[in-house]
């Protein structure tokens, strides 16, 4: 742990408070890396399957599968790095962080743009965070996310998402990539940061794994009816509602500064 708390300093945190996003080179090692993307490889193939007999092309464009650690202990172990969540801690100014959930995101040759957008959380989206990793070098031409620099400011929950990302559009917010990224390299970007992503113009996928913490303890906020919003309570949060502590057993401590 000692040398992972060297990697972010107190300017990088405040560059995150201030723009909503920060990069960070080297995050998980080569061997981390090929070991965990040799176990997705193969849950995604069984999946890929499952969708062909579906002839869901969209869905095999751009592969998203949540929670995959509850499919696989390697998978589990990755995701439940405490190096990754103690970096999304240090970001969030917080002594302790939940699992919210991780993500697949593996875009396929030819899978077009990821639209502008924020993730309907039910927990306050200030106190998100995503870490975005590759598992695959990705060339310029493919690029990483798009970040709307200083939206996460913008964000209250009264406000819809569409009328954030207008709002956000129309103040001109710049939009800002780190472009190419090496596998094992991260980015991360706030709850309220509005985001995007270029289309996948090459013949490779573009292989990336996402993890969403929040800080811990919180609670389900209320919100005005909403279905991306309402989902999202009954996927992640299973029989929780307004009011109620975000705990559930799928949303494990993955950091905790007192427990070192
Ligand atoms: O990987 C992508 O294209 C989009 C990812 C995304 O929206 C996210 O991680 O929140």
């Amino acid at each position: 742990m000692d040398s992972i708390r060297d990697r972010i300093s107190e300017a990088d945190v405040c560059s995150y408070i201030k723009n909503g996003h920060f990069y960070l080179p080297k995050v998980a090692m080569e061997d981390e890396i090929l070991e965990v993307r040799a176990e997705l490889l193969k849950i995604i193939e069984k999946e890929m399957r499952i969708r062909s007999t579906r002839n869901d092309v969209y869905g095999k464009a751009f592969l998203q599968i949540m929670n995959v650690w509850r499919c696989s202990d390697l998978v589990k172990r990755f995701v439940f790095t405490k190096r990754f969540a103690y970096l999304a801690a240090r970001l969030l100014g917080t002594e302790e962080v939940r699992l919210y959930y991780d993500c697949v995101l593996f875009k396929q040759s030819g899978g077009g743009h990821t639209p502008i957008h924020i993730d309907p959380f039910v927990v306050d989206a200030s106190k998100v965070i995503t870490m975005w990793m590759p598992l695959t070098d990705i060339p310029n031409e493919v690029g990483s996310l798009h970040f709307m620099t200083g939206s996460h400011l913008m964000g209250t929950i009264n406000r819809s998402i569409e009328r954030l990302v207008s709002d956000a559009y129309r103040k001109q917010l710049p939009l800002v990539t780190y472009g190419a990224m090496k596998a094992g390299d991260v980015t991360f970007h706030s709850g309220w940061t509005i985001h995007g992503a270029p289309p996948n113009p090459t013949d490779g996928t573009r292989e990336v794994l996402a993890i969403t913490y929040f800080k811990s303890p919180e609670k389900i906020i209320e919100f005005s009816s909403n279905s991306h919003r309402q989902e999202s309570l009954s996927r992640y949060f299973v029989n929780l509602t307004w009011g109620n502590d975000a705990i559930t057993e799928f949303n494990p401590i993955l950091y905790s500064g007192h427990h070192l």
